[in-house]
């Protein structure tokens, strides 16, 4: 059986490729290549959309396989030949019935789940520290109202510029900066066209629009960087506008605010945003 063979041998190389990337199955914060899953979880949210997930993916599994089984059967026992002679039965009411309400409890299994996962997406907590983030074309500012409100802009760093281990289209020069275990509370608003704000590790993600403050929120439970893109087109540099969290414990954070509260506030003799105008003049 040459097809027989050929598959195995599929499957092994598959299987060994998987295995050498390894743990690069999904990334904690970031994509990895050959990225299979969703993204590492890093808040409590995340942790429920990816049991969602995949609760879906088990029904959606169960439902494909039960439609091939009944055309598998079809198949072999009702064709022309197998089956000259076919039954002229139309209705049968045992089975309407089946298939009426079968469905109706899948789909409400389905919708009990969704519902509250989006009451605790939507829902904010008492806040430990609000955020704003503003979508401009094409970086991302962030302004701190409990720390000092200061406010500073996060763009791309180029490719050239890169350092090692700093990841292409998603490292900034200025990060976000939160602490770990805080309930973080995001203001979302756009500047001049609709972007969106998105990380996938944390399980957001709401459009910033302009004239509009949308609300989100995340309680991230461990440290490190975690990457973001925006998440809506907005013109010709929607691609190299990231987002990217630093999320430090609280005496790091304390000391970074501190630090940035001076650090920005220096800056308010430069024209705001003048680097980026600059940079991407013309329009969208
Ligand atoms: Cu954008």
């Amino acid at each position: 059986m040459k097809v027989y063979s050929r598959l195995t041998a599929i499957v092994i190389a598959a299987g060994a490729m998987l295995a050498s990337v390894g743990a690069a199955l999904a990334g904690l914060g970031q994509p990895e290549p050959w990225q299979m899953n969703l993204q590492d979880s890093a808040t409590p949210v995340m942790d429920q959309i990816a049991s969602f997930h995949f609760f879906l993916l088990w029904v959606i599994a169960a439902i494909s396989v039960f439609v091939l089984i009944l055309l598998l059967i079809i198949i072999v026992r009702f064709n022309a030949r197998a089956n000259p002679v076919p039954s002229r039965t139309t209705h049968y009411t045992p089975i309407e019935i089946i298939w009426t309400i079968v469905p109706v409890v899948i789909l409400a299994a389905i919708a009990v789940p969704s519902f509250r996962l989006l009451f605790v997406e939507l829902d904010v907590p008492k806040p430990d520290i609000t955020i704003k983030a503003t979508g401009k074309q094409w970086f991302w500012s962030y302004s701190y109202p409990d720390n000092g409100n200061f406010e500073f802009d996060s763009l791309m760093i180029d490719e050239k510029d890169l350092k090692s281990g700093q990841p292409r289209l998603l490292t900034v020069d200025n990060e976000m900066v939160v602490p770990v275990n805080k309930v973080v509370h995001v203001l979302v608003t756009g500047a001049d066209v609709i972007h969106s704000f998105t990380v996938p590790s944390f399980g957001i993600r709401i459009d910033a629009v302009p004239g509009r403050i949308n609300e989100t929120w995340f309680k991230a439970t461990v440290t490190g960087m975690f990457y973001g893109q925006c998440s809506e087109l907005c013109g010709k540099d929607h691609s190299f506008m990231p987002i990217a969290v630093r999320v430090v414990n609280d005496s790091d954070f304390t000391a970074w605010a501190a630090q940035a509260k001076q650090k920005y506030a220096a800056e308010d003799s430069v024209p705001p945003n003048a680097f980026a105008a600059a940079g991407t003049s013309g329009s969208q």
